[in-house]
């Protein structure tokens, strides 16, 4: 009750109004430092590998996709800083809740290209076993696969990093969503409890300025998304989410913070959307395609390549071979997946239960029969 009648000056909040305010960043468009960058060759050549890497595998899915190979794809183009910065803050031992758009967070968490492929394709090699399109996730990267109503990753993160916090495991949760999540209660909810209880998660919200076809400034009314955060005693920061630097310097410092017993942290990278929503989308019937391409000079790859090349760190002859070395690496991989054969048809019965009910067996028989009565009929089923 102490704090019933109390009045508080805003002195006490400026600095977390700033931060969630601002728009942090290291480096500018032009690979310009424009703030002492903390950080050593090696982690930043890491980032730049696995954003190219992303880049390179977001060109093949998209490929897969147009002949039929994958059934749908949410390209990450452009905001692979955002994605790879924020995952490559966490531990092996942390638990990422990502959204369907993060391909560079699933490089970041050491999924691989062929992991990330079988998945895409279904193939017999499908780490998650046929499940929902465009749903990426994986036991052994403890990333956990993304739901597809949107947001409702933010609770479970927030579970999770509850339930490490009661057992006294010195782990981590961390939310990746969209500026659109932020209108469902699942955030709200989310944000809420995790500020009552100081959940140790870091929610990571990518501003792409689009939810499909709603642009972020219908999407609230608020100035910035980050100062969500200040109203449920969560400390929001804006980084700016092509700066790969921000990005992953900012959310190191929520990570440490959270593992230190200090409480959740909302970080919103501004960042932007360069590709369609998916590949069921067309961003001509909504988004002039000037916007796009203007946003192109903003790319976060060449960003941190110039700032390397700048450095002394790359030559401009290093940076080409990156490129045509993982190119070369990747195709590979595609091809190896292309072939694999698909997941037999029984998997839709698979991983209802942990052990099969008799009425899951009966139906497993019924469509045991009904593929082989396809089969004489000659009616395709691989
Ligand atoms: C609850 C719910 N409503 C609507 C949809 C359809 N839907 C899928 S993605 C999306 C837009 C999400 O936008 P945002 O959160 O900004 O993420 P982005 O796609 O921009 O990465 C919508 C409306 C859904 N999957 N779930
Ligand atoms: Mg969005």
């Amino acid at each position: 009750m102490a704090h019933h009648f109390t009045a508080y000056e805003v002195e006490e909040l400026l600095p977390e109004l700033k931060a969630s305010l601002g728009l942090r960043r290291f480096i500018d468009e032009e690979g310009n430092e424009v703030q002492k960058v903390p950080l050593g060759p090696e982690p930043l050549m890491r980032m730049y590998i696995t954003m190219v890497r992303a880049r390179i595998l977001d060109e093949w899915l998209l490929r897969l996709q147009r002949v039929g190979k994958v059934a749908l794809h949410a390209p990450n183009v452009g905001q692979e800083a955002a994605a790879a910065g924020s995952a490559m803050a966490l531990r092996e031992e942390d638990w990422l809740f990502p959204s369907y758009r993060e391909l560079a967070a699933y490089i970041a968490r050491g999924m691989n290209e062929e992991e990330i492929l079988d998945r895409a394709m279904a193939n017999i090699d499908d780490p998650l076993r046929g499940s929902e399109f465009v749903v990426y996730g994986h036991r052994k990267y403890n990333i956990v696969p993304a739901p597809v109503p949107v947001g409702s990753q933010v609770p479970l993160a927030v579970g999770a990093a509850m339930a490490a916090k009661i057992l006294g495991h010195s782990v981590v949760t961390m939310a990746i969503f969209g500026d659109g999540a932020t209108s469902r209660a699942d955030f709200h909810a989310g944000l809420n409890f995790a500020g009552v209880f100081r959940a140790p998660v870091v929610f990571v919200i990518q501003n792409n300025a689009w939810a499909i076809s709603m642009p972020s400034r219908r999407q609230t009314a608020a100035k910035t998304f980050a100062l969500k955060g200040v109203a449920y005693g969560v400390p929001g920061v804006r980084v700016d989410g092509n700066d790969v630097i921000a990005v992953y310097t900012t959310a190191s410092e929520a990570v440490e913070r959270a593992r230190a017993g200090e409480g959740p942290t909302l970080l919103e990278a501004v960042t932007y959307r360069l590709g369609p929503h998916t590949t069921a989308d067309d961003p001509d019937r909504y988004r002039p395609r000037e916007e796009a391409k203007a946003m192109e000079k903003f790319d976060p790859i060449r960003r941190l390549g110039k700032y390397l090349k700048a450095r002394g760190i790359i030559s401009e002859k290093e940076e080409r071979e990156i490129w045509s070395e993982w190119g070369e690496r990747i195709e590979r991989i595609v091809k190896r997946c292309y072939e694999k054969p698909p997941l037999p048809p029984s998997v839709v019965l698979e991983n209802v239960y942990s052990e099969p009910t008799w009425n899951l067996e009966e139906q497993m028989r019924e469509l045991e029969e009904s593929l082989e009565v396809m089969k004489e009929l000659g009616i395709g089923v691989e």
